[in-house]
């Protein structure tokens, strides 16, 4: 009887180191991480991969510092009642003697249990509240851009003044698309730093103004998202839907998101790039925009030697067709048909040109996302590229099919 009593007194000495511990290395490693997730946030924009990134507008550091607050009071909610709970099973444990209390409903418990946390609720609400409005505040913007996801790639249009008409599609870049190809075929991972998060065109936007993102969608439903702005808007068929953002002066820079609505085959390759760039140089962006304009439309114009042709085409058909026809011009059995030895592909030139107008089914049109060169470009491609009909398609037949 005496070793016995004995042997449970050093059991019990042993039980009672191993929980302290215990419990100072767990209070030891969370202070680690607070301190480390706050080396690590504080001061900076970017995201540590631990958290969300802090961003770069006025709205991103609200939305950051609000999810801080939350996070905080979740932690002191975690850390009281997990406190109270691990203090009592160890405080009035079955080994010490102690016996279970047999009550239930105590309406001064209830009250308390349902009072304490509506406090904390409404405490949240506010900053949350407020926060909410501003973010949903789409009034009073300087530029309005609208934005309008399809199958897989997102178009650009500026609404206002003198970038009034600019309008282009941002695809994933052909290096991007290249290299997807290339580690399909043989496996190797792709080097290149920017994969699948590198576009052709990007959206050149002005600093230290209000901008408007006017979002919809032209198939299904896409999300813009750029989470150093701290925006993300849902873009469906049918609706317009409006976010907004002012990157600050001095934040001018290259900024990436992504679509965040599964929209597809390709959803994880449409990628957005945005561009902010200083008031003086958004002028000149426009300006030049509008010259090169002026310039295509000056090559629709004139005679294409068949070599500027079939160069321009594979560059256009590497951007703009290769996501469904594939590189190697074979589509995939059952969902892209192939271009090659394709009787709509060879046979009547303004039927084709129809079809890339109009589009097709799945297809989807390319009368605005591509000019009469690239269009007749790629026709020259199909037709004597990944085919050998012999002829030539300039882009004034194009712009007479049109
Ligand atoms: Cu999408």
């Amino acid at each position: 009887m005496g070793i016995q009593m004995k042997n449970t007194k050093k059991t019990l000495s042993s039980v009672n180191i191993f929980a302290k511990r215990f419990v100072s290395s767990i209070i030891a490693i969370s202070s680690f991480l607070f301190a480390f997730n706050a080396y690590a946030n504080f001061g900076l924009n970017t995201s540590n991969g631990y958290n969300m990134p802090r961003g770069v507008t006025e709205m991103s550091h609200q939305i950051y510092d609000l999810h801080m607050i939350i996070f905080y009071v979740c932690v002191a909610i975690g850390i009281g009642v997990f406190g109270v709970m691990g203090y009592s099973m160890y405080k009035h444990r079955k080994s010490k003697g102690s016996k279970a209390a047999n009550f239930h409903e105590n309406i001064k418990v209830e009250i308390i249990w349902t009072i304490i946390p509506l406090i904390i609720l409404i405490i949240i609400a506010i900053p949350a509240t407020k926060v909410l409005i501003e973010r949903e505040d789409v009034s009073k913007a300087d530029i309005n851009i609208k934005v309008t996801g399809s199958q897989w790639k997102w178009r650009y249009e500026y609404m206002d003044s003198d970038a009034k008409g600019i309008s282009f599609f941002s695809n994933l870049d052909k290096r991007s698309r290249e290299q997807l190809q290339t580690s399909i075929d043989t496996g190797v991972s792709p080097s290149y730093e920017n994969y699948l998060v590198n576009v052709d065109n990007r959206l050149i936007v002005p600093t230290g103004v209000k901008i408007r993102f006017l979002i919809t969608a032209s198939d299904v439903i896409h999300s813009w998202w750029v989470p150093d702005f701290g925006v993300k808007q849902d873009a469906i068929p049918g609706f317009v839907n409006a976010t907004w953002a002012i990157i600050p002066p001095g934040k001018e820079g290259v900024y990436r998101g992504e679509c965040a609505e599964l929209c597809g085959k390709d959803h994880a390759y449409m990628p957005v790039v945005v561009e902010a760039v200083s008031q003086e140089e958004f002028t000149r962006w426009v300006g030049e925009f509008h010259n090169a304009k002026k310039d295509a439309q000056k090559n629709a114009n004139k005679e294409w030697t068949e070599k500027d042709l079939m160069t321009a085409g594979e560059q256009a058909y590497g951007s703009y067709c290769a996501a469904c026809h594939q590189a190697t011009g074979k589509g995939i059995e059952g969902i892209f048909p192939s271009v090659v030895d394709s009787a709509m592909v060879i046979g009547d030139k303004k039927e084709l040109a129809m079809q890339i107008l109009n589009g097709k089914g799945a297809m989807s049109a390319f009368r605005d996302q591509l000019d009469d060169a690239q269009i007749a470009a790629v026709m020259q491609f199909l037709r004597n590229g990944f085919n050998k009909v012999g002829d030539i398609t300039q882009p004034s037949e194009v712009k007479a099919w049109r």
